[in-house]
């Protein structure tokens, strides 16, 4: 054998091979991500497709709404059905698209500006309704698309372009905020752990309920000193072993502890849906929703209107 015959690329056709394999190019679609090269987004839209397939959910059964950003560009890459909405407003549309059709597996997708500034006021109410979908909170800690602004949960200190003498606000806490608002299942990833975060993405949307994952992700482009991905890697720790996600308390606590992020389940708790809640007004006001298969309940709870 020669010497140039061992330098043929014989990783990369493999690796193309297990990714053909894999299935999750069933999930894609055929237009190529916008984002930057080495954002974290691309391991986020893996996680997602991943997920799809290891549940075997049919594309036309799954519907992906955003609000706006670098984050909220998700529908067009997943070759499923989606909704690229207004800023802020994935979730009330995510909410409006479930209850029509109970049948459909609903993903909200957003960033930390679009969910906790513009979007803020409907992230309680998704949670405190239980309606069964999924959160991706694609958190890089600044406003990636309009070039690099401070966000809610912009680290103090940061220099950005609204911030040039340093930021002053204190970040939110968004797993305490979920955990206080009712969300039956609140979890965080970390873009740079892509198999966590292909196991989180799947037990999210397995939840029967208001499922929140949290997912930290850096900006490589406009973040070059904070959620960077060497910080972040040296930063992340493990939930404790024994950490009983049953327990509020603990989660409660676990998201306060320290300034190093904890990955994993924090809590899990089954509740009632928003759907369950709206088949029993159907029944007690004379339907029988519970009886009906999914479709006819749907138009049978819009016919009774
Ligand atoms: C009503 C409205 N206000 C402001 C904007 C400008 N805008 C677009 S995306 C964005 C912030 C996006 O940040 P984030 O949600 O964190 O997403 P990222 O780009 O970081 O993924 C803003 C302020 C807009 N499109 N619409
Ligand atoms: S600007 Fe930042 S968030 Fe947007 S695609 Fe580029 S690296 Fe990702
Ligand atoms: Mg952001």
């Amino acid at each position: 054998m020669t010497a140039t015959a061992t330098l043929q690329p014989v990783y990369l056709d493999e690796k193309l091979r297990q990714i053909h394999d894999s299935g999750r190019l069933d999930y894609r679609s055929k237009t190529l991500p916008t984002w930057c090269p080495g954002c974290g987004y691309f391991a986020i839209v893996d996680g997602l497709t991943t997920a799809l397939r290891q549940m075997g959910i049919a594309n036309e059964n799954a519907v992906v709404v955003s609000g706006i950003g670098c984050s909220s560009r998700f529908p067009f890459f997943v070759n499923t059905y989606g909704m690229h909405t207004l800023h802020g407003r994935a979730l009330p549309v995510a909410t409006g698209v479930k209850c029509a059709n109970e049948a459909l597996t609903v993903v909200a997708v957003g960033g930390d500006g679009d969910g906790f500034a513009i979007g803020g006021g409907h992230v309680p109410h998704a949670a405190r309704r239980n309606v069964d979908i999924t959160y991706l909170l694609l958190d890089n800690g600044i406003y990636g698309l309009t070039k690099g602004q401070t966000s809610p949960t912009s680290a103090v200190g940061f220099k950005t372009t609204t911030s040039p003498y340093d930021n002053h606000d204190q970040p939110l806490n968004p797993l305490l905020m979920l955990l206080s608002y009712g969300a039956t299942w609140v979890g965080q990833t970390y873009a740079g752990r892509p198999d966590h975060l292909k196991r989180m993405v799947v037990e999210a949307m397995q939840h029967r309920g208001f499922s929140y994952l949290h997912i930290l992700s850096p900006c490589v482009t406009f973040d070059k000193t904070d959620r960077t991905y060497q910080n972040l890697d040296m930063e992340v720790r493990d939930l404790p072993e024994g950490h009983d996600p049953s327990d509020k308390l603990a989660a409660m606590r676990e998201a306060m502890s320290s300034e190093r992020p904890a990955l994993g389940l924090f809590y899990r708790e089954e509740r009632a849906t928003l759907g369950d809640a709206l088949d029993d007004i159907v029944e007690r006001a004379g339907g029988n929703a519970a009886r009906e298969p999914v479709a006819l309940k749907q138009a049978g709870r819009k016919a009774r209107r």
